[in-house]
């Protein structure tokens, strides 16, 4: 059997540890993975990369592009009989999915930062046409709701450490006071550590920031990164076997779809 599988932008961290892992899982079964990434967030380009797919006669695909609920049931039209797990939609998409609980992990986040008495605290999504990127946001103004706090300052990156970097020093350069930073993943939060070093503020005395990914490398930032695990190693093992199978049962996609838990990683950016 040979696998599809159509990405987002694989310069990204996440992304590319979720391919690695997939392949590692498809050829312990003895499976191939054949690699289609998009770079540009469309259902356009999505259509093409799922296409060029198919037309490699691929018997199943996985769907790691993050799809609004219309979009998602666009691709899986597209499909039509061929087995698609979709990995970056709303828990709620009527799909066979498998996808880290965006509310859980947001809760986490939140719930850290408010124990050790944080009460101004900004926050820094992802790309608001990425649906992975508004369930976090908000799922942490859900959970700062509740505790009657609005964030002190909101800005928007792009995924990237460079946009981390950029919209960090926005946030630390308005008027309110703020004590801590909610980042919606880590290679942002690479950014948003330079970003507050260079102007002057030590984290974690100062300023505490947490991430989201727990990406390989984020034990090795400076300092080490508090951040919310999506266990990627686990999300591809998971993904490879309820998509092969699905090639065998042709089951009820309701059935096999699972939503994973996050956990938090507390290591020495928050206090
Ligand atoms: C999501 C990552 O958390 C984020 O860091 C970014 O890389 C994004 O992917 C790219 O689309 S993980 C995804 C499975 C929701």
């Amino acid at each position: 059997y040979t696998l599809g599988l159509a990405t987002t932008e694989l310069a990204l961290h996440a992304p590319s540890q979720i391919a690695s892992a997939m392949k590692t899982r498809a050829n312990q079964l003895g499976f191939n993975v054949v690699i289609s990434m998009i770079d540009n967030l469309s259902l356009a380009a999505c259509r093409t990369a799922v296409n060029e797919l198919m037309s490699q006669r691929v018997d199943g695909v996985l769907i790691n592009v993050p799809l609004s609920n219309e979009d998602a049931d666009a691709i899986a039209q597209l499909c039509g009989n061929l087995p698609a797990l979709f990995l970056d939609v709303d828990p709620q998409a009527d799909v066979f999915k498998i996808l880290f609980d965006p509310h859980c992990g947001a809760e986490q986040g939140v719930e850290h930062l408010l124990a050790l008495g944080h009460q101004q605290i900004a926050v820094l999504t992802g790309p608001l046409g990425s649906i992975s990127a508004r369930l976090r946001y908000e799922g942490w103004l859900k959970t700062l709701a509740m505790h009657n706090i609005t964030p002190c300052a909101v800005q928007h990156g792009d995924w990237s450490a460079a946009s981390g970097y950029q919209q960090a020093l926005l946030l630390l350069n308005q008027p309110a006071r703020l004590t801590a930073i909610l980042v919606a993943n880590d290679q942002m939060a690479l950014g948003v550590l330079r970003a507050v070093h260079e102007f002057g503020l030590r984290v974690p005395e100062q300023i505490s920031v947490i991430g989201y990914d727990d990406t390989e490398d984020s034990a090795f930032f400076f300092p080490p990164l508090t951040t919310i695990k999506q266990d990627f190693r686990l999300l591809g093992h998971e993904s490879i076997n309820r998509l092969v199978e699905h090639l065998h049962t042709h089951g009820d996609h309701q059935q096999s779809s699972l939503l994973l838990p996050t956990s938090l990683v507390e290591r020495h950016t928050t206090a």
